[in-house]
């Protein structure tokens, strides 16, 4: 018999019947969801998708993030790691440093390198090339999870190398698939003011339609807690959704909290926890087509992630080790945890644990390489 819960908003009962009929939700139905204040309520809905698709299971990976660069050239206003290539706080590392940083966070352990940086004006393609070819020549079984489609993009346009003709290098290099960053809001009158320098919402996504239909799968975000509307977060949701039923593509969702600090939108409020665990829930219900949605604890705090694992979150993201994008506007988190810090934060919170690949396969540690761990 399934208990039927008394919800304190009355426009969460047509979404219950949806979710119990496994319906399609409207745009409507995610304005009411980003609306209400009945959290827990969205969070009940949330939680019986996400333990229709995974259980109790929350997956969490063992990764090392790498940033090879922080030169941008353009100005985002929702961006404290880019800087200007003539600021001596700037860094480029050489291959050399970028091979040996993966080394340093490197064990038998790690079976992810997630690979992003600003948009150099200098930087050729072999050079991107043969740090992936490098990597993988080092590191062969770790999963090269590289560029952003803004990335993508600007390289297209700086070596006038047609997009598809761009991925096909990379992935002949050791591209294994693509993180989902720079996708902000795609709205155009936000995006105009966060984001200007970037790539529009249209040119984000079809960049990852084109990957997608190349082969290579990617993870998709969205920026909440800046200048943006309850509209533009459903638009934002529904054109991923739309793309997902073209393409299967996307295999993890992350909801990204915006960090003012050291951003000329520094007077923007942090969001708080009960934002950020809507956006967690309203994601679930709505993207019923992508696989994961994350919940990414170096932004959210290892503490709003063990609770967002029951607001619709299946995943806690890994252990990072050094984290730079978040820590330039202003994160207070760790910037890396260990493994038995991620597997107790899993298992307090009524979750079993199990370590994946970025293919979501299980990863079955043997004894002595849990002894490195731990
Ligand atoms: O692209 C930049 C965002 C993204 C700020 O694919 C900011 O598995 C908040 O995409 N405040 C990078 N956010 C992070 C990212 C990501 C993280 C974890 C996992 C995956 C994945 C992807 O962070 C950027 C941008 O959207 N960002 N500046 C800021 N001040």
């Amino acid at each position: 018999m399934q208990l039927s819960p008394s919800f304190e908003d009355q426009r969460l009962e047509p979404i219950l019947e949806k979710v119990r009929a496994q319906q399609r939700l409207s745009p409507e139905d995610g304005l009411n969801l980003y609306r209400t204040n009945d959290l827990l309520g969205a969070g009940y809905l949330a939680n019986l998708v996400r333990e229709r698709l995974h259980g109790n299971v929350t997956y969490f990976n063992v990764n090392r993030h790498l940033n090879p660069t922080d030169v941008c050239v353009a100005a985002c206003k929702l961006c404290a790691f880019g800087k200007k290539s003539k600021d001596p706080k700037a860094y480029t590392m050489s291959l050399d440093e970028v091979w040996h940083r993966a080394g340093e966070g490197y064990s038998e352990a790690v079976t992810e390198f997630h690979i992003v940086g600003g948009l150099h004006p200098e930087l050729d393609i072999d050079w991107y090339a043969e740090m992936l070819r490098g990597l993988k020549q080092r590191f062969p079984k770790v999963h090269l999870k590289a560029f952003t489609m803004v990335e993508i993009a600007y390289f297209a346009k700086r070596f006038k190398t047609p997009i598809p003709e761009v991925l096909r290098r990379f992935r002949e290099a050791g591209l294994d698939s693509m993180p989902g960053g720079g996708a902000e809001i795609f709205t155009e009158r936000v995006r105009r003011i966060i984001c200007d320098h970037k790539i529009d919402g249209s040119e984000w996504l079809e960049v990852a339609r084109i990957a997608h239909k190349m082969g290579i799968k990617s993870n998709c975000t969205m920026l909440y807690g800046h200048i943006e509307n309850e509209e533009d977060r459903v638009d934002h949701l529904v054109r991923l959704r739309e793309l997902q039923d073209e393409t299967s593509g996307f295999v993890t969702y992350i909801p990204l909290a915006f960090h003012p600090d050291n951003t000329p939108l520094e007077h923007v409020a942090r969001t708080t926890g009960f934002m950020d665990l809507k956006n967690i829930a309203v994601a679930r219900l709505m993207l019923d087509n992508i696989p994961h949605i994350k919940a990414y604890w170096i932004m959210m705090t290892p503490k709003i992630a063990q609770i967002a694992q029951r607001f619709g979150a299946d995943d806690v993201d890994g252990t990072v080790v050094e984290e730079k994008i978040y820590h330039d506007a202003g994160a207070e988190t760790s910037q890396g945890l260990r493994r038995n810090e991620l597997l107790r934060l899993i298992r307090e919170a009524g979750r079993e644990p199990v370590e994946r690949d970025t293919e979501y396969n299980r990863v079955e540690r043997t004894e002595s390489a849990f002894a490195i761990l731990v």
